[in-house]
């Protein structure tokens, strides 16, 4: 037997409906309650459920369409009822219109069309609701619906949505609908590594709950060059390689010690400032299984060459991953190198419950307009960045570090001492 759907009396005025939503295609089979049709006028939107069981066999409608009371929507082939080839033609039972918009309104005025728990697991949702929780991994229990017996409705869903928007307080659900990217050509598919994931869950969480800033600035390491090339020679000869690196951490200890919001964490209630006085440089270390950041403790009571030497141990031991919990907890502040590999900038995000990072980024050789000679001459160049907090360091703070530090690494007397 076919059953004939047409467009019931929507009442209130409403005399016709965009169609929003076709939850069901030919071929579907549907429950009593099941929506099988969204639609939405200016004043409400609307769920229609099937009345029968049956089978969708024809969609006379499409999505965007304007339809009229009493229009013909689709049809359902229904399993028992009169003999097959014999037609009725029923309207469905009137919606009850739901306010757009407003959940809680929803909930006290619009009685819900009723749905039958659709699942196992007991949650009133419509298959609409169903189909966009899936795409967005949002698990329906977390979810408490407005409607009649609890059920959840399309505004319900929206409403968590934004809610987890606002509150950002963890990572946003991804779209889970799987794309065959082999329609378009050859691809392979790589398992992330474990460091992969720990890492990526920890840089969403911070991209999204910490609110950046980053300070671009340039130091002039002309005069650091030669002081690095002689110490160079010098840890040579104890098998020991002296890069930027240690004298970076030790002029960033310095101004952390100057500046010490830098060197602070907000406290769990987000309303105290916890200043450190120790100086624990996170370093960021490429592995071939992904980012890890071993921390070099009381970096200001350090040597060059001493730093040099723990610096190429906690490598070697981040990129043989032997480092432990030990190694990468207690950081004050990270910094994060690219220097040795290129680019000219890129914006680091914070490493919590820190509240600033350093990036470093490859010197070149540039001229600069000497203002007592009147002449441009060669200076070795290091482009830096610094991402910050802005909960807790204002930009002239972030300024004044930025300013602070070039011209420590200027005055390469610090590092002699
Ligand atoms: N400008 C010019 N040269 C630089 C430089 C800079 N800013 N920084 C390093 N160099 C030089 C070094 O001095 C060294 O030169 P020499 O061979 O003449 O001594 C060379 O580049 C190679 O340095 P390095 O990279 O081996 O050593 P490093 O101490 O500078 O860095 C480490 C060590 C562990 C930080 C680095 O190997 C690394 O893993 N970097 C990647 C970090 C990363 O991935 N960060 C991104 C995080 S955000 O995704």
């Amino acid at each position: 037997m076919i059953k004939e759907i047409t467009l019931p009396d929507l009442g209130e005025g409403i005399d016709g409906a965009e169609v929003s939503e076709i939850p069901v295609s030919p071929g579907d089979t549907v429950s009593p309650d099941d929506t099988i049709l969204v639609l939405e006028s200016d004043k409400a939107s609307m769920e229609i459920p099937s009345e029968v069981s049956g089978t969708i066999s024809e969609i006379l409608i499409s999505s965007g369409d304007e339809v009229i009371t009493g229009q013909l929507l689709l049809k359902i082939e229904v399993a028992d009822g009169p003999e097959k080839g014999e037609q009725i033609k029923e309207e469905v039972v009137t919606p009850e219109p739901q306010p757009k918009d407003d959940p809680a309104e929803t909930q006290k005025t619009a009685p819900q069309l009723e749905t039958q728990p659709s699942s196992n697991k007991g949650v009133f949702a419509s298959p609409g609701v169903r189909r966009l929780s899936r795409e967005l991994g949002i698990n329906l229990d977390s979810i408490n619906g407005s409607g009649l017996k609890g059920r959840i409705t399309k505004d319900d869903l929206h409403a968590y949505i934004k809610l987890q928007m606002v509150m950002s307080s963890g990572p946003l659900p991804r779209v889970k609908k799987e794309i065959d990217f082999s329609t378009w050509g050859n691809v392979e598919v790589e398992k992330l590594t474990r460091v992969n994931k720990i890492t990526g869950e920890r840089l969403q969480q911070a991209w999204q709950e910490i609110p950046h800033v980053t300070q671009y600035g340039d130091a002039d390491i002309t005069e650091l060059e030669n002081l690095r090339k002689n110490l160079k020679d010098d840890g040579a000869k104890k098998g020991v390689k002296v890069t930027f690196l240690p004298l970076l951490m030790k002029a960033v200890a310095l101004v952390l010690k100057e500046m010490p919001k830098f060197n602070s964490s907000l406290d769990h209630t987000g309303q105290n400032l916890i200043i450190k006085s120790y100086y624990h440089i996170g370093i960021a270390v490429d592995t071939p299984t992904g980012l890890t950041v071993p921390v070099v403790k009381d970096v200001d009571k350090k040597g060059i060459l001493d730093l040099s030497k723990e610096l190429m141990d906690v490598s070697e031991k981040a990129r043989g991953n032997k480092l432990n919990p030990d190694d990468m907890s207690g950081g004050t502040f990270t910094i994060s190198s690219l220097g040795g590999i290129g680019g000219t900038n890129f914006s680091p995000i914070v490493n919590p419950p820190e509240v600033a990072i350093m990036g470093v980024s490859k010197s070149e050789w540039k001229p600069v307009y000497d203002q007592k000679t009147k002449e441009f001459t060669a200076r070795y160049i290091m482009p830096f960045s610094i991402s910050y907090d802005h909960r807790v360091i204002d930009g002239a703070y972030a300024a004044a570090f930025s300013e602070r530090f070039s011209q420590v690494l200027n005055d390469i007397k610090i590092f002699k001492e």
